[in-house]
């Protein structure tokens, strides 16, 4: 990899973090290469906030150095600066202020950053650096954080429904003279299909490491060989055209089916038909609108149903915009808030996999391999037990922050925050999305193997996800019972008798008070010898 280093004055210092890899992005849209040059910095720091998992870190170094290669060969000058380069300081803020310092720019040019904790900083920069700094609003989102500010302002429910049916008219994405294409918003219900036996998978294309990438690996295993997960199976795109082509595989081979199995689960399968573009968009290395313009073409041509193309396009124009709307409007304080008073420690088979919950136990292993799991997998898996065991929501986001390669704070923390925990008393979600063992096993194969019974309500064969369900809305009764959409279940529970109910918390206390948080006792989560 060639990259050019710079000494003396230059005009513009534009400073572009490593999920902002797009020549398309704000900071560069008006660079001259004859005077500005462009700054890329590893620093530790990032790599260490939350200490992410390896395949996180190796991705983006791997993306960066990529990224800094192409405009080098474009005729930009870069100053790209490694990590174990001498001199660097482990910080963005020490990384510029050696950069105003070799290059004497008249001004700093960035592109708002993903994550509140970056916002602050470069408020910082602005006082403390010297040239003047020129913060530019991120262009790769299609609602601009001024205009869900302006959608938000005065509501206290934001429904992403209604926010979604805003940005299809705005796009005109799926849209036929001013109405939805099929008559219908949203084909949610299609999208919930169990996968049948014996079903064929399409094969997913993996990106083999060039050479720049494994120097990257190796330099991960070197410099942060404790984090969490391995680097073996590391096959993500880390160029723009490996993502392209991800994409076209995705569209050809997975979409037309996409919407059937969005919520299916299966073990020893964790890609199904889901995308795997969410580390490169969020990188830079896609935009959403070629993304969605993509599924929307394929459907035009009749390649794809429109309930899959929905499904997915909701998914980006949707979910990803609106979360990203939502963490900016609501930001510090919305990670503050604790609707439901939980506080209890992360267990530590989120890290090992190590439970007797197979459920669990897939979903962690399928982390560790991939820094990948699918949405469902997310939602009603590791996140379903997070809310009905009452897990400190700071634990909880913090794990999700560094398990995945696609985490970053802005789409992380609403998801877990306000979709998973009902932490932010239902701002995002008008209900928690809580569920028993039959929801996982009508939609996975994981009770199959399981050492639990799915099928059994109480004592030690139980599937704890039954009982901890109850629990979770008797210990919550006085904050849900009076939710509207909590009717039914509360209709339920006081049909139970005080036997059913003691039944419930005796299991419930026996199995929460066995979990372990530390790495020493493995598989306390069950109640019983026999139960193994
Ligand atoms: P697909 O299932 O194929 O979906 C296509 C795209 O839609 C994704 O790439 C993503 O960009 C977008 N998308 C889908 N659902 C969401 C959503 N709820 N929020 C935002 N975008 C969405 N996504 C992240 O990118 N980073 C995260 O840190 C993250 N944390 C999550 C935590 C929890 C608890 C949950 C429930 C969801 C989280 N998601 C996160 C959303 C979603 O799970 C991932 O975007 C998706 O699994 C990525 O895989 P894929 O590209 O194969 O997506
Ligand atoms: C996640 C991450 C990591 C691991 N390392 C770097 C880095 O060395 N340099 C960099 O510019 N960005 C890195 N990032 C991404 C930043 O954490 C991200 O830009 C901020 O969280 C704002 O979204
Ligand atoms: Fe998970 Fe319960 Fe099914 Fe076991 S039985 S896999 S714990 S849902």
């Amino acid at each position: 990899m060639a990259v050019k280093r710079h000494a003396g004055s230059c005009g513009t210092l534009r400073f572009v973090l490593g999920d902002q890899l797009t020549r398309r992005v704000s900071s560069l849209t008006d660079l001259d290469p004859e005077r500005d040059i462009v700054l890329l910095v590893e620093v530790r720091d990032e790599a260490t906030y939350v200490r992410h998992h390896k395949q996180k870190i190796a991705f983006l170094f791997a993306a960066m150095r990529h990224f800094a290669s192409d405009l080098t060969e474009e005729g930009v000058t870069v100053d790209y600066v490694r990590l174990t380069d001498p001199g660097n300081t482990g910080s963005f803020t020490g990384e510029l202020e050696r950069a105003v310092a070799r290059h004497r720019p008249e001004r700093i040019v960035v592109t708002e950053p993903g994550e509140w904790r970056v916002w602050e900083m470069m408020q910082d920069w602005r006082e403390t650096l010297g040239p003047p700094v020129e913060i530019r609003s991120d262009n790769r989102f299609l609602c601009p954080r001024e205009d869900f500010a302006h959608w938000a302002e005065k509501r206290h429910h934001l429904r992403m429904e209604t926010f979604y049916r805003g940005m299809r008219r705005r796009t005109g994405l799926l849209m036929e003279g001013g109405e939805p294409v099929g008559g219908r918003w949203n084909f949610d219900a299609e999208n919930r299909k169990r996968l049948p036996k014996g079903h064929r998978l399409p094969d997913r294309i993996g990106f083999q490491p060039d050479a720049v990438t494994r120097e990257v690996i190796a330099l991960v295993e070197q410099e942060f060989g404790d984090h969490f997960g391995t680097l073996g199976g590391f096959s993500w795109p880390v160029t723009r055209d490996d993502a392209l082509a991800a994409l076209r595989h995705f569209i050809a081979s997975c979409l037309p089916t996409f919407g059937d199995y969005q919520d299916a689960m299966k073990a020893g399968a964790p890609f199904l038909y889901h995308a795997l573009i969410s580390p490169a968009l969020n990188a830079g290395l896609l935009t959403a609108e070629e993304v969605c313009w993509a599924a929307e073409r394929a459907y035009r041509e009749n390649a794809v149903p429109l309930h899959c193309a929905e499904g997915f396009i909701r998914q980006i124009l949707g979910w990803r915009e609106y979360v990203r709307g939502l963490y900016w409007a609501r930001m510090p304080e919305y990670r503050e808030t604790n609707a439901l008073a939980a506080a209890r420690a992360l267990p530590w088979f989120y890290w090992s996999g190590d439970t007797k919950l197979n459920c669990i136990a897939q979903v962690v292993a399928d982390t560790r391999a991939h820094a990948y799991a699918h949405h469902i997998q997310r939602l009603m898996v590791t996140g379903n037990f997070a809310l009905i065991a009452g897990l400190d929501p700071a634990q909880v986001e913090e794990w999700y922050l560094i398990v995945f390669a696609d985490a970053y704070e802005w789409v992380e923390l609403p998801n877990v925050h306000g979709m998973v925990l009902w932490a932010d008393g239902g701002v995002m979600g008008s209900k928690p999305y809580a569920a028993s063992g039959a929801y996982i096993d009508r939609m996975s194969d994981y009770c199959g193997s399981c050492a639990y019974d799915v099928k059994v309500k109480s004592g030690a064969e139980a599937c704890p996800f039954n009982y901890l369900y109850w629990n979770f809305l008797l210990e919550n009764e006085d904050k849900l019972a009076g939710n509207p959409r909590m009717t039914m279940p509360y209709r339920t529970l006081r049909g139970f008798g005080d036997t059913r109910r003691a039944e419930i918390r005796r299991d419930a206390t026996t199995f929460l008070g066995a979990l372990s948080t530390r790495p020493d006792a493995v598989h306390k989560d069950d109640q019983t010898e026999s139960a193994t």
